[in-house]
């Protein structure tokens, strides 16, 4: 019984709701909306009706991302030119400073740093070590029959 009258009374708020908030204001009334920081103007919604009309002469974000070295708060965030670094500057330049996963590589700079292939010296390292045995042990082979050839015509 309890629950059936608060949600009755639930459902009479929330179809009450726009008919109070429709007659909030007076006719003729006006009121700023939007934001007014960086680049964005405010504009003015005007009383018609009991309504509020459309945000009129309002000027949003130019874009959602700052546009970099324009001197702008293009995106309205409260920040000029934010996340806007010199490239040749601070991703070269062997610190830790932006973010970057290592020394200016990666993060917000170019990934420049190569992982060096370790594993893939190692295998070329030990073939040229064994074509280098190999070499080695076929040259020695040799001057022994050389040798050995020479000791048998000398007898
Ligand atoms: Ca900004
Ligand atoms: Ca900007
Ligand atoms: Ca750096």
């Amino acid at each position: 019984m309890d629950k059936s009258i608060s949600a009755f009374l639930v459902f009479l708020i929330l179809i009450m709701m726009p008919v109070v908030q429709g007659q909030q204001c007076v006719s003729g009334d006006t009121r700023p909306c939007g934001s007014d920081i960086g680049v964005c103007e405010t504009g003015l919604r005007t009383c018609k009706g009991g309504e509020w009309s459309d945000c009129i002469g309002e000027k949003k974000p130019t874009s959602n991302v700052d546009v970099c070295d324009n001197g702008l708060d293009d995106n309205c965030d409260g920040t000029i030119d934010e996340d806007c670094f010199d490239v040749n500057v601070t991703c070269y330049n062997n610190e830790h400073d932006l973010g970057e996963e290592g020394r200016d590589c990666g993060g917000k700079c170019p990934n420049k740093c190569l992982i060096f292939p370790w594993v893939e010296l190692m295998l070329v390292g030990i073939a040229v070590l064994f074509l280098g045995l190999g070499i080695y042990y076929m040259q020695r082979e040799k001057g022994k029959r050389v040798i050995m050839s020479e000791s048998i015509t000398k007898d």
